[in-house]
């Protein structure tokens, strides 16, 4: 933080950073496993930092939770077991818990650091916390997938970015994991990066989907705080007859219009549509 502004300065995304403005800064601490950092920032809201990194504001978080928890979770049939990696803001099990399909929503964060500051500072995320079909475990989500095979309907990856203790959620054999714990029909979505940055990480990334799940799609959200304004996910079935690109349930306009600020089926069909850079590359 440099004259009152937070600057994301990262070689991750050389020459380039977002900034923003700070108003207070609330908590700033060294957990096991990063440096966490809370504040209020001057028009987003509280800001979630992981390593220097933003992993949420409080005025855009809904773009990609809702896109990265709806984009599987509407194109399963019948979600009823659900498995969140990494997400300890809450945000996605907020989201998942809205299909009233759902028996069981289970998060596995790494660092406990990040459920108890959220719980802390960011009520409208780890709203999702409070609700009765959720469970938390704290540990490593590649250690977690091992022991539990054939368990899940879908699992959400919303994990921070590989340089860190997510390395190992970006790994092939991490994508051997998921489809080892998903049952029969069973989806995946995963934080899939950016391709105006990062195409040296999707096309490996997309690569080792491909060569394990027979659906395997690229899809992208809009969101100002993150880098270049945009993330991408990976969405995966085990299904080759299930279109992930097309929802396969659909709520009612009023329904969309309480439950999301986001997701649609139209936004949900339109994800999957590439601009002509990426899905030259991508194709
Ligand atoms: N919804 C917030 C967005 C995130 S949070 C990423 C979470 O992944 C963090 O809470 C972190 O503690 C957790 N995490 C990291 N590694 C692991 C692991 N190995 N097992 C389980 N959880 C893990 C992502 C923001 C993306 C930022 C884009 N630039």
């Amino acid at each position: 933080i440099v004259d009152g502004w937070f600057r994301e300065i990262s070689h991750m995304w050389p020459g380039q950073a977002m900034t923003l403005k700070v108003n207070q800064i609330l908590h700033h601490e060294k957990s096991k496993y990063q440096d966490v950092l809370i504040f209020e920032s001057s028009d987003y809201g509280m800001v979630l930092v992981l390593d220097n990194v933003i992993q949420c504001t409080e005025r855009d978080e809904f773009s990609y939770q809702e896109m990265i928890t709806h984009l599987a979770m509407f194109a399963h049939p019948n979600p009823q077991r659900v498995l969140v990696i990494g997400g300890g803001d809450g945000g996605v099990l907020r989201e998942i818990v809205k299909h009233d399909c759902v028996e069981e929503a289970t998060l596995v964060d790494i660092d406990e650091a990040v459920i108890r500051l959220s719980k802390k500072f960011l009520p409208g995320m780890s709203v999702g916390f409070q609700h009765p079909k959720v469970k938390v475990h704290v540990g490593d989500g590649f250690e977690y997938l091992k022991q539990h095979t054939d368990e899940y309907d879908v699992i959400i990856t919303d994990s921070s970015d590989p340089d860190g203790p997510a390395e190992s959620l970006f790994q092939a054999s991490y994508f051997e994991l998921l489809n080892n714990s998903l049952k029969e029909g069973g989806m995946i979505t995963t934080q899939g990066e950016n391709p105006w940055l990062h195409m040296d990480w999707i096309l490996p990334l997309r690569k080792a989907c491909k060569s394990i799940f027979p659906v395997a799609e690229y899809a992208w959200t809009s969101i100002p705080t993150y880098p270049s304004g945009q993330m991408g996910f990976m969405v995966c079935g085990k299904d080759p007859k299930l279109d992930v690109k097309k929802p396969s349930r659909a709520w009612s306009r009023d329904e969309e219009d309480k439950q999301f600020k986001y997701y649609s089926k139209e936004v949900h069909e339109a994800a999957f549509i590439l601009p002509k850079f990426a899905e030259k590359v991508l194709r």
